[in-house]
């Protein structure tokens, strides 16, 4: 019997804290060497002038999740998770969604109905809690936290999700006593509704309207006040999806007080902007655009650039949430045709997020390498209880590994994406640096944008306390 099953050999290894020249040596699916010309083995994948990194952990994506009467997301677990594993990751973690009226444990049952045996690239699920009643929040929810459902998302807006201040709360006082990490959607509910209702009274109905009444000062509020509810409870909070320089400062004044709020921002905030939401001379086509919170101005981009150099952002996820364009379930609903209002949000990225921040970051001196691993892979695995059997190269983790050509140019174009949307908001986006072959548990799952054996080999995997980011 060989040593090892495989070693990938002659690449540069990058963690988040070094890098080094090293062959990787896996047997059953676990990294067990790392050093100098390991031999001996059953198969070796040729890595001279390439990265070896930790595969992508994007910790927020939305797969077949309810979406609204009529309306249906793009992506199922298989083409979610093909795409994934095409764009460099090698886990990614969805939600269950509560519906209001629903056992919290019936929908994680049902979730994992949709996924299991599906999924290309592991999967954990976060929960959505929707109607924190107290015996979801007295009994269902501890028990799910035990079963390694360890962090759960609260939403401030939208009338089928939305939690009122106590409600908050309540979850969070949850989570302290369980030791889950409360995610928190922060853009507010009354100011929402207060300018959608003033934006439609003065017939302003296109898609670009819907980055007007969502302006930075809703989630700035917001934001204030998720830190200001988890300082009551004293309770640490996760800020998903950090849209502007507004909220982020909220973020960052809390930090500097030594309040463990974590923040998360997403490839939309540092490359798009409130005008793409203008489509074609204001037309339906900024529909594509539409996600929220809203992308914003140039100088917030550059805001959020400084918070990811500096570390007010410790995870860098793609908040993907497919919905094809050219569909009456989708973008382009019958009711999307009268007001944004109507207009699914939610955009396709997760295959895009990594080259984008790649490209971006690395290849244009913003971030080191390590800083990318850290942003993409490690810091998630230790936020959600992950590490270091995830987001790591070490003796003793899943051989969970993406290759890199740091070199190699790309356009990112939708014929070569995997995803089930029939646009990607990146269309024409020239990129330095591309994921050329992913490995899951010491599989080969993707190789040069080819998804390489049957859906399955990706499973649930359960989740220990959340762990702080060093
Ligand atoms: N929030 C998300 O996290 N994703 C997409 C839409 C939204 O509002
Ligand atoms: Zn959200
Ligand atoms: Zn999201």
């Amino acid at each position: 019997m060989p040593t090892f099953d495989l070693v990938i050999k002659g690449g540069e290894v990058i963690t988040a804290s070094d890098r080094s020249h090293a062959d990787v040596g896996i047997k059953d699916g676990v990294i067990t060497a790392l050093g100098a010309d390991l031999n001996d083995a059953a198969r070796t994948i040729d890595a001279t002038g390439l990265w070896v990194m930790p595969g992508g952990i994007d910790s927020h994506v939305h797969i077949a999740q309810y979406s609204g009467e009529g309306i249906v997301m793009a992506d199922d677990f298989e083409s979610a998770t093909a795409a994934a594993a095409s764009g460099g990751n090698t886990l990614v973690m969805p939600f269950a969604l509560q519906r209001r009226g629903t056992s919290l444990r019936q929908t994680v049952t049902d979730y994992h109905a949709l996924a299991t045996g599906n999924c290309h690239v592991d999967v954990s699920f976060h929960l959505i809690i929707s109607d924190a009643t107290p015996a979801i929040l007295g009994q269902e929810l501890p028990a799910l936290v035990k079963d390694g459902y360890t962090s759960f998302k609260v939403f401030m807006t939208y009338d089928d999700l939305v939690l009122d201040d106590r409600s908050l709360l309540e979850v969070m006082a949850v989570a302290k006593r369980e030791k889950a990490l409360v995610m928190i959607h922060a853009e507010g509910y009354d100011n929402i509704r207060y300018l959608i209702d003033q934006h439609e009274g003065a017939g302003k109905t296109q898609p670009y309207y819907h980055a007007t009444t969502r302006p930075d000062i809703v989630e700035r509020e917001a934001v204030h006040r998720a830190i200001s509810h988890a300082q009551l409870i004293g309770v640490p909070l996760m800020v998903v999806h950090v849209s502007s320089a507004a909220a982020m400062e909220q973020i960052e004044w809390a930090q500097q007080r030594g309040m463990k709020v974590l923040a998360e921002t997403c490839p939309q905030y540092l490359t798009l902007t409130a005008d793409d939401l203008k489509g074609l001379n204001m037309d339906i086509t900024g529909a594509k655009y539409v996600c929220s919170p809203p992308p914003r101005t140039t100088t917030d981009q550059a805001a959020i650039w400084g918070g990811l150099e500096r570390g007010v952002f410790t995870t860098f996820s793609s908040d993907h949430c497919p919905f094809r364009y050219e569909s009456s379930e989708g973008k382009l609903n019958p009711k999307a045709r009268t007001s944004f209002r109507w207009v699914p949000n939610g955009i396709p990225g997760i295959e895009t997020r990594l080259p984008i921040l790649f490209s971006e970051g690395v290849s244009k001196g913003r971030l080191t390498p390590q800083q990318f691993v850290a942003l993409s892979s490690t810091n998630h695995a230790k936020t959600y209880g992950l590490y270091p059997k995830k987001g790591a190269i070490a003796p003793g983790a899943d051989a969970d590994l993406a290759l890199w050509d740091p070199t190699r140019q790309e356009t990112i174009t939708q014929s070569k994406l995997h995803h089930g949307s029939d646009y990607t908001p990146w269309e024409g986006f020239d990129v330095t640096g591309w994921p050329v072959m992913t490995l899951v548990r010491g599989e080969v799952v993707a190789n040069d944008g080819k998804i390489v054996g049957a859906k399955g080999h990706g499973s649930h995997i359960g989740r220990g306390a959340p762990q702080a980011v060093a």
